[in-house]
Parts: C-alpha cells; sequence; structure tokens
C-alpha cells in the first residue's frame, strides 16, 4: 500500500496536537469580517436542516471542489461566485504554515472535505459524531483534520475530543484523527459566532501506528 506521506505529529491515532498561536489577531479580524461579508452576499451555504451553520465550498489544494460539495451545491449560495472565489485572502497561505507546524508537509488531502470555511452562529453547535474512514483504491484511510479558530465566541463553542474538553484560543489550532475519535463542539452563547479554518488530510491506518 502506498505511503500517507509525513505524518509528523500526528503519527499516532490518540495523539491531539495543539497551538495556540498560528493567527495573528489582525488576521483573526480580518477572517471574522471577511465571514460576515460573505454570509450577507450569499457566498456560503447552510443546509435547511442545520441553519445556524455556514460553510464554503470544500476547495481542494489546485482550486477544485470536491465531489460531495459539488453535490452539496443545491443548497442556498450564490452560485454566480466561482467555488474558487469563495475563500478568504490567505486562506491556503494559513493552510501551509499550519501544515510545517505539524510537519505534515506531503501528506495526501482529504479528497472528500478537503479545505473550507465554517462559521456557526450563537445558538449552533456541533453534533457528537465520528467522521467516516474514506475509501480509496480497496483502503480505508483515516480522516485526519486540522481545524484553526479564528472567531472564538464569548461562551461555548469547546471542540471536545473523545469527552475532553480543548482549551483552544482564538487564532489556536487543534489536529487529530478525526476518523477514530468521537467529537463535537458545545453549544455557543453570546453575540459572537464561531469561526474555524478546516484542513482535511488522510492517512493510510499502518502509518499512523507509532513511534
Ligand atoms: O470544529 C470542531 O470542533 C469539530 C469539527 C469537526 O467535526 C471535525 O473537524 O471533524
Amino acid at each position: 500500500m502506498k505511503q500517507s506521506g509525513s505524518l509528523g505529529a500526528l503519527a499516532r491515532v490518540d495523539t491531539v496536537v495543539t497551538e495556540p498561536s498560528v493567527l495573528s489577531a489582525a488576521e483573526c479580524a480580518s477572517l471574522r469580517e471577511w465571514t460576515i461579508d460573505a454570509i450577507t452576499k450569499g457566498i456560503m451555504r447552510r443546509t435547511p436542516r442545520v441553519p445556524h451553520d455556514y460553510f464554503t465550498p470544500f476547495l481542494l489544494s489546485d482550486g477544485s471542489e470536491t465531489p460531495p460539495s459539488r453535490a452539496a451545491a443545491r443548497y442556498a449560495r450564490n452560485t454566480a461566485v466561482k467555488p474558487a472565489d469563495c475563500m478568504p485572502d490567505g486562506f491556503w497561505e494559513i493552510r501551509d504554515r499550519a501544515m510545517k507546524l505539524l510537519g505534515i508537509g506531503s501528506l495526501a488531502e482529504d479528497i472528500r472535505k478537503g479545505s473550507f470555511l465554517n462559521y456557526i452562529l450563537p445558538g449552533g453547535d456541533i453534533h457528537p459524531h465520528q467522521d467516516d474512514r474514506i475509501p480509496v483504491d480497496g483502503a480505508e484511510l483515516i480522516a485526519i483534520r486540522c481545524n484553526v479558530m479564528f472567531s472564538k465566541p464569548e461562551q461555548g463553542g469547546i471542540p471536545f475530543i473523545d469527552g475532553r474538553p480543548l482549551d483552544i484560543p482564538q487564532g489556536g489550532l487543534w489536529a487529530f484523527h478525526a476518523s477514530e475519535h468521537p467529537h463535537y463542539a458545545s453549544t455557543i452563547h453570546g453575540t459572537v459566532g464561531r469561526g474555524t479554518l478546516s484542513f482535511a488530510f488522510m492517512a493510510d491506518p499502518a502509518d499512523c501506528a507509532g513511534p
């Protein structure tokens, strides 16, 4: 089977990596401003089932939209704007920064989820779930997620993995094996939404066994 590429700090499935300071305060403010504007212009989408939850399209690093994201395009979004133009300036540079920090420079991207921006309004949450493994060429690959919090709510929106809360400051990052651990985020309270940049990767289970 193919090697996954470098797993860096994520070489073990039971590791959750956190970094407190990946984005500057100015970057967080500018991402939040972009997001509010994008929601107002209808550039982001949400499903009728989860009305608090806004997403950009899921993009691969070549700028194309992933197949599941294309299939979801029927949900409210201004289709006059090309998916590749639905990302804030600096998005891919921040992904590169996060990948360098984690030491995962050559890790394959998740072909379903790619990379995206998510903004959840107060009142929303992320329900408890565990992502599916990713079927590729007859193998079931582990889904790895790296999330960067650019807008931290006044209360709530706390990520929980295996029932344990993570203390992620605004501008901080957490990365984990999303197909191997149940996770959720608590209900958001206050006036500020929860904004994250989400970068998804995949790895062969045989490569996530140590050291
Ligand atoms: O943002 C979170 O706390 C979790 C997001 C999520 O479900 C995931 O990364 O798979």
